[in-house]
């Protein structure tokens, strides 16, 4: 019997590229958030898939920007600390999307490092299929495996899949064998409602909403209780969040309420506050008291 092996596959690339919907597709269920709003992801995720031979940890990172507040120093750290534990680095880049300096600057850092690493197309299900080949030509000269994918449908995920276990180790199982992911069930709950506001909310308002989760309780017949805060910048957002006769809020709680009760397999009991915090993408406090601290 050949021995088991593990490993730490770090997904980066600019925001939107699809590195939250490829984790979840490896993982085979839903472990990040995914959105069509740019920095959705806040945090570094990780999402496991374990067999009786290997383990794989995947790292799923917040997109890489330039930091215009406390909170994208946050999140650009968070990928930078990724990136040092990983065994293997996949720099995802988008089909859809013109290869711009930034996926430039990623694809130079992570490229030609010593971490074994693979260039990601995703998106193919949106572009025609000679479009691609002009991509791959372009890339390679990176010298490093190219890898066109959908992550939404699945397509061409197998063989990178493939490439990244060839690249494991031999190593401990770091993670219970039905763990699919290391996220305490509050940090799962701010998450799915922070999604669903991303989901319904326009413009600017997305960037500025925060969730706080103040009770998580079970009663005693048997339902969940969660008590959230939504924190937006100003009292016009508030407003918006609320929606008409509270409208807004109550799309949101109810997507929220009923992935939450699939995902916790529990009658949960939402109730939604909103809060205006201004300017707590700054302040030290607040970014803690929502996680976004060491
Ligand atoms: N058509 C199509 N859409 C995709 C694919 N992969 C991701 N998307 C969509 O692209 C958007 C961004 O996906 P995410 O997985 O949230 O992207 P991300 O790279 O994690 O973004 P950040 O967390 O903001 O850095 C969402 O609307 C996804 O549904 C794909 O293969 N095909
Ligand atoms: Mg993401």
């Amino acid at each position: 019997m050949s021995a088991f092996k593990s490993g730490f596959c770090m997904l980066c690339g600019r925001p939107n590229v699809g590195k939250s919907t490829l984790m979840n597709h490896f993982v085979g269920q839903k472990v990040a958030i995914v959105s069509p709003r740019a920095q959705t992801t806040r945090n570094c995720i990780r999402g496991i898939v374990t067999t009786k031979d290997y383990q794989v940890v995947f790292l799923d990172t917040p997109g890489i920007h330039k930091p215009k507040s406390k909170l994208n120093d946050y999140m650009v750290k968070a990928q930078k600390d990724a990136a040092t534990g990983a065994d293997f680095v996949c720099v995802m880049l988008d089909l859809t999307e013109p290869i711009g300096q930034t996926d430039e600057h990623i694809l130079r850092e992570y490229a030609s490092a010593a971490t074994p690493c693979a260039i990601v197309l995703n998106k193919l299900d949106c572009v025609e299929k000679d479009a691609v080949l002009p991509v791959l030509e372009r890339l390679a000269g990176y010298g490093v495996p190219l890898f066109p994918v959908s992550a939404a449908t699945g397509e061409g995920c197998d063989a990178l899949f493939d490439e990244i276990v060839s690249h494991l180790d031999e190593g401990p199982q770091y993670f219970p064998e039905e763990m699919v992911g290391d996220f305490p069930e509050r940090f799962l709950a701010a998450e799915l409602i922070r999604e669903k506001a991303l989901l319904n909310l326009r413009e600017e308002i997305p960037h500025g909403i925060g969730v706080h989760i103040e009770k998580m309780q079970e009663r005693d017949n048997g339902t969940l209780y969660i008590a959230a805060e939504i924190i937006c910048e100003r009292t016009s957002h508030k407003g918006i969040v609320i929606g008409k006769g509270g409208a807004m809020l109550k799309t949101i709680g109810g997507q929220a309420r009923q992935e939450l009760e699939a995902l916790l397999d529990a009658k949960v009991y939402l109730e939604l506050f909103v809060k205006v915090r201004e300017n707590w993408r700054n302040s030290g406090n607040v970014l803690k008291e929502l996680g976004y601290s060491e």
